[in-house]
């Protein structure tokens, strides 16, 4: 909890650490009610400090001293003092062991940072500044000490001791207790220490490195859920192999182990050697799981073990670095499950989340550059800006660079900086050494915020045979940062003539060498305003622009839908295709805007519907790009598009435009959807997701007509399917439609699947997610269900999170209980969780964008908040800038 004033950290006051912490020893005698801590601590004073006769102040909360020791020598009460989260020690020698012994209490944690109990297991998240509730320290990620840690806990309760590194000595005690120690030979920050100690069973399997070495897998898991391991162990090994293949990192030990924990605030931690997980993310089956579980679990497991090199070898020197670690890694884990599955749909994925929570976090109160400048908690700054936008900023060095250089750029990375904790400049500078690439502008990534608007125009000059694009760039003011320098923006671009794509030379450039693909090329974008001339173009073109997404950026272009039709049916990049079926989308719910406004039935355009006539009928398309690209924009997306927000119209009109395509095309839809339905076994293959991707989104079509026919069609979906992906669509659907057949539907999962915790988020999820009138009610009733629990987050992102995120017309009701209702949870959550409680708060961030109505009642459930005593610093922050 928050003292007076919480302090705003700044990047340009950091310093290196005054004293280094060379090797850690940890000792761990965990108890039922307090465990106890004793650390030996080989300090010494940092010789790049210049810092002669500095106190030695280490980090420490929420712990009971009961020793202190200097060489041995225990120190009396006027040798160190407190204050605040620190423990100052005056007068220290050059170099000297601290022994420090404190007393914790894991089963009273339930902030979930620093060791807590979760299902009767000990486990630990120290990241980013767990490891101060664990014991006094330097806890700050450029202070990297090799450790050895020994773990005393009752044998039967806790069979299983695990920790970083080597097993190197286990031990039998004579009281029923029992010893393990663990060696880490790599030095690392506190911030990747783990502990587990519980009742765990495993799964077992090795992998052989590019050199030979064999490595111990194993995943830890309750004894229950040892038959949902196999999707994670095949997606850790597909990922070493792939981390070999294509950046040339091997594993460097001998094991690596996976825990999977229920009670976990994020997704995993990348803890050296000793992942640990929210079960979410590691589990999987296909009777319990969906497809998009099956690929958060692969993108997951992936994401941390790249970390290994990607944050563990090569980590941050401080906290404004996190991208650093987290950009480049999420970059890594895309592109690998572009790989694995289908390029063209991880792609629009990334995009779509990209173009709804990261443009709207940069339009909003909490914008900062993915390297920010400065934060209060940073907890806060775990954010789809720092992940997403980084990985699109490390995926534009990549596009800029080539793949060749981009490797080079990565081994040199990896080489010059493997055991360092390094910053955002080091990783720019080693990609720049390696390629000659000139990246001085490129780097406004790093240090500005906001969306940039690229606005392109087009001008067809018969005479000279040319073509020229128009490019003016702009981004608007975030907090702190009025003005802009222009971005270096990578616009990756092809021109459509009748025929295909036409060959490109631009104007006053040495032609193009002869090359197996000169028909696409990347235009540095580097000006405010800027003209690319294409000379030997015979006939006017439709430009195809931002390939690939090939910068985060909002594109405007003045297409005719004619011109969006075209390149939706005959655009060679996926991506594009797909964004012209979504600039057609929003066209027609604009017009359904104005025809529902002004009384009149929603009509799609006829070329419009044509083109998803088409889409529905020809089998041979890839079904994932016909199901995405059948999908209207989401409401979020749409909140981005609008301004002011009128939630409840676009909620409306967007509802109207659907049921009118899916009266228009029922017959083909139906068709669809038998000719998506098979008998195969599942497989979370990228063919078999991309067909019950098609024939879901064909079934909630088909439900918006809200006959018998379709309700039968889901019905037996839903009593038949063996797996989870069809099971849930066919439940969403019901839910969402006036069927009778629903609540027992809602009631026969329920009993089926009581005993699957990750199941029943499901069921909390569906439900909170409804988007008929009276949800709210529903969810407070589920809040007092049995199988909710406040303390867990997973339960809490699936009730209170998923109706306050993804129901706007339900959150946004015009009384003003969605609200309350959010200001009332997070005040509850910010006493025993502060990280879940400002997280779940977002949805309140974005008031400005709404009608004056909703903006008051919105700022009023703000100001509560802050009004409240003992507000964490988590939150606090976020309401705070956000009413700033
Ligand atoms: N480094 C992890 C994410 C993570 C961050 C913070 C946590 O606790 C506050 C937990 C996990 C990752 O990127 O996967
Ligand atoms: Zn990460």
């Amino acid at each position: 909890m928050r003292d007076a004033q919480p302090s705003t950290i700044y990047l340009s006051d950091y310093q290196v650490p005054a004293y280094l912490i060379d090797t850690t020893e940890l000792a761990f005698e965990l108890g039922e009610d307090s465990s106890l801590v004793t650390s030996l601590l080989h300090i010494r004073r940092n010789p790049a400090a210049n810092q002669l006769g500095a106190a030695l102040v280490l980090h420490g909360t929420e712990l009971e001293l009961l020793s202190l020791a200097i060489d041995g020598r225990v120190l009396t009460a006027s040798e160190w003092s407190q204050s605040g989260e620190q423990l100052v020690i005056a007068d220290v020698p050059e170099a000297f062991v601290l022994r420090c012994e404190t007393r914790i209490r894991p089963q009273e944690n339930t902030s979930l940072e620093g060791l807590y109990k979760s299902s009767g297991m000990f486990c630990t998240q120290c990241e980013a500044e767990g490891f101060r509730k664990i014991t006094y320290y330097l806890d700050r990620p450029d202070v990297m000490s090799v450790f050895t840690v020994e773990i005393t806990a009752d044998a039967q309760r806790y069979p299983v001791l695990l920790s970083n590194g080597n097993l190197v000595a286990t031990e039998t005690l004579t009281d029923g207790r029992h010893k393990t120690v663990w060696q880490d030979p790599f030095p690392k920050p506190a911030y990747l220490f783990a502990l587990v100690a519980g009742k765990l069973s495993c799964v077992s399997d090795s992998f052989r490195t590019m050199n030979g070495r064999d490595v111990d897998l194993k995943i830890y898991v309750e004894d229950k859920d040892l038959d949902k391991c196999d999707h994670a162990m095949a997606s850790l090994k597909n990922a070493m192999r792939w981390d070999e293949e294509v950046y040339g990192r091997e594993y460097d030990l001998d094991i690596f182990n996976i825990v999977a924990v229920d009670d976990f605030n994020m997704g995993a931690m990348e803890n050296k050697s000793l992942n640990i997980f929210n079960t979410s993310c590691v589990l999987a089956k296909p009777e319990t799981t969906t497809d998009a579980g099956f690929q958060r679990v692969e993108g997951v497991v992936a994401h941390e073990y790249f970390h290994n090199w990607s944050g563990n070898r090569v980590t941050c020197r401080d906290w404004f670095q996190l991208s650093l670690k987290e950009g480049f890694t999420v970059f890594r884990d895309s592109e690998f499950s572009a790989d694995m599955g289908s390029p063209t749909v991880k792609r629009v994925e990334d995009v779509t989340l990209l173009r709804t929570a990261q443009f709207a976090e940069d339009a909003g109160p909490m914008a900062h550059p993915i390297r920010p400048d400065s934060f209060i908690e940073i907890s806060n700054f775990y954010t789809v800006t720092v992940y997403e936008k980084g990985a699109e900023v490390v995926r534009m060095i990549h596009t800029l660079l080539g793949p060749d250089a981009f490797r080079k750029g990565s081994d040199l990375y990896f080489e010059r900086h493997d055991g360092q904790a390094v910053t955002c400049e080091d990783f720019v500078l080693a990609m720049e050494a390696a390629s000659g690439v000139d990246l001085s502008q490129f780097r406004n990534w790093y240090s500005q915020a906001g969306t940039p608007k690229l606005s392109v125009s087009g001008d067809y000059d018969a005479e000279q045979q040319s073509y020229t694009l128009n490019v003016s760039q702009s981004c608007p003011a975030t907090p702190g940062q009025s003005s802009k320098a222009p971005f270096h923006i990578p616009l990756k671009v092809a021109l459509l003539g009748e025929a295909g794509q036409l060959p490109l030379q631009l104007l006053g450039e040495s032609a193009n060498v002869e090359s197996a693909d000169n028909t696409e090329m990347v235009l540095n974008v580097t000006e405010q305003t800027q003209s690319f001339t294409f000379t030997g173009i015979n006939e006017l073109p439709v430009p195809s622009l931002l390939r690939g997404f090939s910068a985060p950026v909002k594109l405007d272009f003045d297409y005719s839908r004619e011109q969006l039709l075209r390149l939706m049916r005959g655009d060679s990049d996926g991506f594009c295709r797909w964004d012209a079926s979504q600039q057609l989308g929003l066209a027609e719910i604009k017009r359904a805007l104005a025809d529902v406004a002004a009384g009149q039935n929603v009509a799609p355009d006829a070329a419009y519907l044509a083109a998803c006539r088409d889409l529905l009928s020809d089998g041979s398309l890839d079904g994932a790009m016909v199901a995405m690209m059948l999908q209207l924009p989401s409401e979020a997306y749409l909140a981005e598009i609008f301004h002011p927000v009128d939630v409840l119209a676009i909620h409306h009109a967007r509802e109207a435009l659907r049921l009118a395509i899916a009266t228009a095309l029922q017959l083909e839809l139906l068709d669809c959807y038998n000719r998506c339905c098979s008998d195969a076994p599942y497989a979370a293959d990228a063919e078999q997701i991309a067909q019950r991707s098609l024939k879901n989104t064909a079934l909630a079509y088909l439900m918006l007509l809200d006959n018998e026919s379709a309700r039968e069609l889901a019905t037996a979906q839903f009593e038949n399917s063996e797996n989870m992906t069809d099971r849930l669509a066919a439940l969403n659907a019901l839910v969402n439609s006036a069927a009778p057949y629903k609540a027992k539907a809602l009631q026969s999962f329920y009993q089926n699947w009581q005993h699957e915790p990750l199941v029943i988020n499901q069921w909390f999820q569906v439900q909170a997610m409804c988007r008929l009138p009276g949800s709210l009610e529903t969810v407070q009733g589920l809040m007092n269900h049995p199988a909710f629990d406040i303390r867990n987050p997973n339960k809490v992102r699936a009730l209170i999170g998923a109706f306050c995120g993804q129901n706007g017309v339900n959150f946004h009701r015009e009384d003003g209980a969605g609200y309350r209702f959010l200001g009332d949870q997070v005040i509850i959550l910010n006493r025993s969780n502060p990280q879940i409680a400002s997280r779940l708060l977002v949805p309140l961030t974005k008031w400005r964008k709404y009608l004056p109505a909703a903006q008051q009642l919105m700022c009023a459930e703000l100001q509560r908040i802050l009004a409240e005593p003992d507000l964490s610093s988590d939150v606090y922050e976020v309401v705070s800038k956000s009413l700033q």
